[in-house]
């Protein structure tokens, strides 16, 4: 039996700027993003999940779960990727900047509000995807990061995450324009494994891997044909952590590495 207890709250406080923990939304924030760190960093556990994509290091695993008639798939994936650290893998995936080179379902992304260098709340239009109407999503975005649990040694890198949460937003009503609303509540984390080979000298691209976990849960707000949805999903979460990846090592290839 665990006898100790990691206090997630804590740790994504401790990474928190001050700006984040006055804002109204950060208790729920912290809730959310603790529940997403230790459900992430449990693997797979007892659940029902099904392999449904294996493409080298990368896995993705999906439950079945329908809410009135409506397909919520937990998704669960890992990948190991060579060259970056978990800092820079959250670090593309949370600023805006990016996000139209790498997210490929995208049509337009705006910032409703940046609450800090660490929160930033999300319009995004999704394109379409035939026969189903087209969808939108509010949601916070954070930043943050944990010490690791698994390698307790004073210099090892942290543990890096981002967490994206549904949020309602009075200034963009569900179902206002065309767009039908989805739910989401999506982590992507990082842990930096070090080659025990690099001790002693200075710290190389090829010394690093990045052990990704990314979870999602999307509720598709209205109906969608479910057979239709699984298909869109298992050709579009793999092209994602792909695209993604292989972005991240490009952007950083010649840049000095960020633990
Ligand atoms: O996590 C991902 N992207 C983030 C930044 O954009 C963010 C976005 C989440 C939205 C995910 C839902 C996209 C699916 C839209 C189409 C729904 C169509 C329903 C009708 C089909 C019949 O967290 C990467 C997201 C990768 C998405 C596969």
């Amino acid at each position: 039996a665990q006898t100790t207890q990691t206090n997630w709250g804590e740790l994504i406080r401790a990474a928190a700027t001050n700006a984040s923990l006055k804002h109204t939304y950060w208790p729920e924030i912290e809730r959310v993003v603790a529940e997403q760190i230790r459900s992430a960093r449990m693997g797979l556990g007892k659940g029902a999940w099904q392999l449904f994509v294996e493409d080298g290091e990368m896995k993705m695993y999906r439950r079945e779960v329908e809410e009135d008639g409506l397909v919520v798939d937990p998704l669960k994936a890992t990948h190991q990727v060579k060259g970056i650290t978990g800092r820079e893998l959250c670090h593309y995936f949370f600023y805006p900047e990016y996000r139209y080179d790498w997210e490929g379902t995208l049509e337009t992304m705006n910032v409703v509000d940046k609450i800090a260098e660490d929160t930033i709340v999300f319009h995004q239009i999704h394109k379409r995807i035939w026969p189903a109407a087209q969808r939108d999503a509010t949601f916070w975005s954070h930043l943050t990061h944990v010490p690791d649990e698994d390698n307790k040694s004073e210099d090892s890198p942290h543990i890096w995450a981002t967490v994206n949460s549904s949020v309602e937003l009075p200034s963009h009503p569900p179902n206002g324009g065309k767009q039908v609303r989805i739910y989401l509540t999506i982590i992507l984390m990082g842990q930096t494994i070090i080659s025990p080979a690099a001790k002693g000298r200075e710290l190389k691209r090829d010394d690093i891997t990045c052990k990704i976990t990314y979870c999602a849960v999307v509720n598709p707000g209205g109906w969608a044909p479910s057979s239709v949805l699984r298909a869109v999903y298992k050709r579009e979460y793999p092209k994602f952590l792909k695209r993604f990846t292989a972005y991240v090592i490009e952007k950083t290839k010649n840049l000095p590495i960020k633990l």
